[in-house]
């Protein structure tokens, strides 16, 4: 095994974090206390865990807008809930909520793009800078199989493999963009053999391996381990979305087989009880240990929310100054 037990158990308390708090924050947009879309990683808990367990110190990430399980592994989670609420104390004073915050320092989480695909071509730019500046780490561009409808994706997989680039391309195809099916989005939807022409190389997590947080870190880190030595990777993973594509939107495009659909993979395929059962066959942790987990991080979750509630969010002059709306200009280095 290639994890110790205490790794193990700190991926499973992950998982287990991210799914409550996934249901905390479902509840604080019911109840007002998140304004906006909310896109929720339900059901998707292990692809962030993996992708975030999976990182070395050097190494940068492009989340998406359903990566908050990545950001709540990676965050100080109790800032990041703050900065999703919207409450002066989170990351960036509560105005890059989920979907634009960033941690150049410490995290390495670059900022995303609102324009679906985008990403991609700052991921290919920020990993042009790492071989440049000799830093080292490898870059990991995730998207959703929508955003790889698009074609700047396929653009920047010819050019990073052209110039070598330190870059781990992640498509996440969990079935749906938005209220489109992958079936009715691409006449093929197998984004891995889109990419194949390219010589990027190429691995492969179907749908009964792509809720499985522990093949998702061991994929993760042998694509990182030769993206960093200058081989583009390219990593498929096919998971389910378990609710609407945000919060509030209801499931009124899905056809009675769809809903089926869904209820099987909720029932065969919960990332958690994945690993409880990986635990209980390695004899790592019982159902006594699950239960207090789940309990312990029911109360963490409910106690950030209500130290949250009553934080403000940031005065207007705090937010629009020049240095947090510009940033500052830096020069390149040579080709
Ligand atoms: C260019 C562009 N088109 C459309 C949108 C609106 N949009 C935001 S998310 C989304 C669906 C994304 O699907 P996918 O990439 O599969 O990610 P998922 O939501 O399934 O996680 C769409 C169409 C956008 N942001 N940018």
């Amino acid at each position: 095994m290639k994890y110790s037990n205490e790794e193990l158990l700190k991926m499973y308390e992950h998982l287990v974090r991210a799914r409550i708090w996934t249901l905390g924050m479902h509840e604080c947009v019911n109840n007002g206390l998140i304004r906006g879309a909310f896109h929720t990683p339900y059901g998707q808990e292990a692809m962030g865990v993996g992708v975030a367990c999976a990182m070395g110190a050097d190494d940068w990430v492009i989340p998406t807008h359903r990566s908050q399980t990545l950001m709540l592994t990676k965050y100080d989670p109790y800032k990041f809930t703050c900065e999703v609420l919207g409450r002066e104390n989170g990351y960036a004073k509560g105005t890059a909520r989920d979907l634009h915050i960033t941690d150049l320092e410490k995290e390495h989480t670059l900022p995303q793009s609102g324009t679906l695909g985008a990403s991609a071509g700052h991921c290919a730019g920020a990993a042009l800078a790492v071989k440049l500046k000799k830093l080292g780490g490898a870059v990991i561009s995730l998207q959703g199989e929508g955003a790889w409808s698009e074609g700047i994706c396929y653009e920047v997989v010819n050019i990073a493999c052209l110039m070598k680039l330190p870059i781990v391309f992640v498509a996440e195809i969990n079935g749906w963009a938005m209220t489109v099916p992958t079936e009715r989005e691409a006449v093929n939807g197998s984004i891995s053999e889109r990419v194949a022409p390219w010589g990027v190389e190429i691995h492969t997590l179907g749908i009964d391996e792509g809720s499985d947080v522990v093949k998702i870190r061991e994929t993760m880190e042998d694509a990182l381990e030769k993206a960093r030595a200058g081989r583009p990777q390219f990593v498929e993973v096919s998971d389910t979305r378990w609710a609407a594509h945000f919060v509030g939107q209801g499931d009124h495009y899905y056809t009675e087989e769809e809903k089926e659909q869904l209820r099987l993979a909720k029932e065969n395929r919960d990332c958690i009880r994945i690993m409880e059962k990986y635990l209980l066959d390695s004899r790592a942790a019982d159902e006594k240990y699950f239960a207090e987990v789940k309990d312990r991080i029911q109360e963490e979750i409910a106690g950030y929310i209500d130290m949250a509630r009553d934080i403000p969010g940031a005065a207007p002059e705090e937010i629009y100054t020049p240095e947090l709306i510009y940033a500052e200009p830096e020069t390149g280095g040579e080709i």
